[in-house]
């Protein structure tokens, strides 16, 4: 290990390098003897200024998320940085990389701050289910302006060295080497003479908001009303308007109050568990570092479709040419014309420039021919889900794409082994599966075929993280992990319905758990007609489901489904006619209907799909738990403040889900309810799932 804290001098100025890779996290290990530097530089009447830099790929990450729920050591970050307000010699912070939470905090002690042009700077805190725990909530305000800062802090989304530069955040940005500018910058700012403000002292920022709160007060409305029963959204809104409110050390001491509530809190605990989930479902077996990804310079697609246009966008979005291959004319244009249109929105939302719209459309070319991919370094197939059709374009590829090409299916239940032996190169085949909208969901189920290479795996690892993309592998079997478990929550909701639920009682038990729709909504926005033809296909039945498409109720899209949707909106409404047909159905069923409870939703559906993730980590579908928290938090919109469904199931405890499992078994005789034997042996032992992995919250 380096070490953690070097001091040199360049006349007058001396320069602190803190040095604790990968990401300098402020450990114990870096803040101890950063304090004791910092004390020395302070009182050595030979220095003039101080420079605080990093040594590695970027500045402070922040505080080091490991130590939460541990005692903190002292000195914590909040000493460091009163020990930092009490220069009176001028102190500058040369940010490179990312200046993030307990980063920014620490550059918000200095007097000034000097940025690399491509520093990203950030309080992303509220990711974390917390808040900015040493002042970020209290400084940050008092130069951006308390607006400014509120978006900032409950987006936890970084700004570039540019806005922050226009924003007041830094002072300058190096042109050449940053610690030379930030040594020449503070040297000058010595030269001047002080005294030199600190942030804690600038007001010119509050004062408008401190007599008028409606710009505010607007913000933080909008804000609150997105929070979905997340409480750290809240807890920074409330902090960022004691900025303006309150003195500054009672605005301090209120943060902290806040931030000691939130960190011990579940939800934290949570975010924090997704936050290195996310980072472990990178590391894949027999995947290691020295394997090298394929380069993959231009892609193609085959399908226009909804899902092959969202696919298309994702690499185009990454400045990744794509070429789109269909199999009409009118298909490929309509294809085209609908990514145009996405952009075009895009555009009109602000969301993307005219130029940056013009750069990605240029880079889309549209072919009817499979020969126009032979230059592809990667094929994603994303044609109709049956297996003909699949087996047919895999080995159409064969013949077509150059040797080391990575061939991929964008197949959602499919067996890919299958798919990849209709090719004589099986081991280039992998699922890549992902989920709509393609150019906006952020997960991708990568499915490992038994013969697929490691390069290929690492590759689409790679190529995952490029386009903005969580990778979680998985193995093969039908849905694989996601929709595997998204059967296995909906097998009891018909009955549930029968039995006494209304649709919106069901949905109502999801959205109150801070999903943002529940299966019945969902059902309706993705047309209840495609599950009801694929029911038909494969001889299978839904009572109320094939009722309501049967009467023309596909959903959205005809107005009408298990909800109604009146003149094209989106919201749902609860309809009459369908609680009546329910009612119907029960009695041709001969079914009591009675009260159900919200309790019993949650048994009823949650349960019987964590017993499903319980079988897929037996079969080993899925490396560990986290990854299948992973996936359901990133590609089913399970809420974050509940960490994905095993590490909620380790929440609610392992025993009493078993007991309830058994309940329902004996009750309903349906296998979904049996326990796995990896339920019931880790709740014999008392257990959960973190205790098959080791967890670092
Ligand atoms: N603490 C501990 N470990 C961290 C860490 C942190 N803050 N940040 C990263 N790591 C580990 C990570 O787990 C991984 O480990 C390795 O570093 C590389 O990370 C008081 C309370 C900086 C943008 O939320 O967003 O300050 O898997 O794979 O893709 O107000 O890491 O190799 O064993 O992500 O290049 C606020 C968190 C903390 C930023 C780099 N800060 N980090 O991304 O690498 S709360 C954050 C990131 C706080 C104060 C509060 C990213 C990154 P391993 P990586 P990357």
């Amino acid at each position: 290990m380096p070490e953690p804290v070097t001091v040199t001098r360049d006349g007058g100025v001396a320069i602190v390098t803190l040095d604790n890779p990968p990401v300098n996290a402020l450990s114990f290990h870096l803040r101890e003897p950063l304090n004791a530097a910092l004390f020395d530089l302070r009182d050595d009447p030979t220095v003039d200024a101080v420079v605080l830099a990093c040594a590695g790929r970027t500045f402070v990450a922040g505080a080091d998320i490991t130590e939460f729920g541990k005692p903190m050591l002292r000195p914590d970050l909040r000493d460091l940085i009163e020990t930092l307000e009490t220069f009176t010699k001028p102190t500058v912070a040369a940010i490179h990389g990312t200046a993030l939470g307990g980063g920014l905090e620490l550059a918000l002690g200095c007097h000034f701050r000097v940025a690399d042009p491509a520093a990203k700077l950030g309080l992303p805190e509220v990711k974390l289910g917390i808040l900015p725990g040493a002042g970020g909530t209290q400084r940050l305000p008092r130069l951006l302006g308390p607006v400014k800062a509120l978006k900032m802090i409950t987006s936890g989304v970084p700004v570039s060295a540019g806005e922050a530069l226009s924003g007041g955040l830094v002072d300058a940005i190096a042109e050449g080497d940053l610690v030379a500018t930030a040594v020449d910058f503070i040297r000058d700012k010595a030269a001047a003479g002080g005294p030199y403000a600190l942030v804690r002292e600038r007001d010119d920022k509050l004062g408008e908001a401190r007599t008028d709160m409606t710009a505010f007060d607007a913000a933080a409305d909008e804000i609150a009303r997105k929070a979905r029963g997340l409480e750290a959204p809240l807890a920074c809104i409330e902090s960022v308007r004691n900025s303006v409110l309150l003195p500054f050390d009672e605005g301090l001491k209120r943060e902290r109050q806040f931030f000691v509530d939130l960190v011990s809190g579940d939800q934290s605990k949570a975010q924090r568990h997704l936050f290195f989930a996310e980072r472990e479902a990178a590391k894949v077996e027999g995947v290691g570092r020295e394997v090298k990804s394929r380069e993959i310079r231009r892609v193609g697609v085959i399908g226009a479709g909804t899902m092959g246009g969202g696919i298309a966008m994702s690499f185009a979005n990454a400045g990744i040419p794509v070429t789109l291959l269909e199999t009409t004319t009118e298909a490929l244009e309509r294809g085209l014309a609908t990514i145009d249109r996405n952009y075009a929105i895009s555009v009109s939302r602000g969301s993307l420039t005219e130029d940056a719209r013009a750069k990605r459309v240029a880079l889309f070319s549209g072919t009817l021919s499979y020969d126009d991919l032979a230059d592809c370094d990667l094929v994603i197939e994303a044609v109709f889900e049956e297996m003909e059709v699949k087996k047919e374009v895999f080995a159409k590829l064969d013949r077509v794409c150059r040797p080391g090409a990575v061939l991929a299916s964008n197949t959602s239940y499919l067996d890919v082994d299958e798919i990849a032996s209709a090719t004589s190169r099986p081991e280039d085949v992998v699922g890549m599966h992902f989920f709509s909208p393609a150019n906006v969901m952020k997960l991708l189920e990568i499915v490992r075929g038994t013969r697929t290479r490691a390069d290929v795996l690492a590759t689409a690892l790679s190529v995952a993280k490029k386009i903005g993309k969580v990778p979680v592998v998985v193995g093969i079997c039908y849905g694989f992990v996601g929709n595997r478990m998204l059967q296995a929550r909906g097998a009891d909701l018909e009955d549930l319905l029968l039995e006494g639920a209304t649709p919106e009682q069901v949905d109502g038990v999801f959205t109150e758990l801070g999903f943002p729709m529940g299966p019945f909504a969902m059902g309706d926005l993705a047309g209840l007609d495609v599950g009801w033809r694929s029911r038909r296909a494969h001889g299978k039945t839904a009572v109320i489901a094939d009722a309501l498409c049967e009467a023309g109720r596909y959903g959205q899209k005809t107005g009408k489904g298990f909800y109604l949707y009146e003149n094209g909106s989106r919201t749902p409404r609860a309809d009459p006619e369908v609680a009546a047909l329910i009612e119907e159905k029960a009695r041709e069923r001969g079914v009591n209907r009675r009260e159900i409870s919200e309790q019993e939703i949650v048994e009823r559906t949650l349960y019987p799909m964590i017993n499903e993730g319980a079988r897929i980590l037996e079969e080993r579908i899925a490396a560990r738990p986290s990854d299948i928290d992973i996936v359901w938090v990133n590609g089913y919109g399970f809420p974050v403040g509940k960490g994905g469904p095993m590490f909620f199931a380790d929440l609610t405890g392992l025993q009493d889900i078993v007991a309830r499992l058994d309940h329902w078994h004996g009750r309903t005789g349906k296998d979904v309810y049996a326990p796995a034997g990896l339920m019931r042996k880790l709740a014999g032992e008392g257990r959960g799932f973190a205790d098959l992995q080791g967890s670092k919250v």
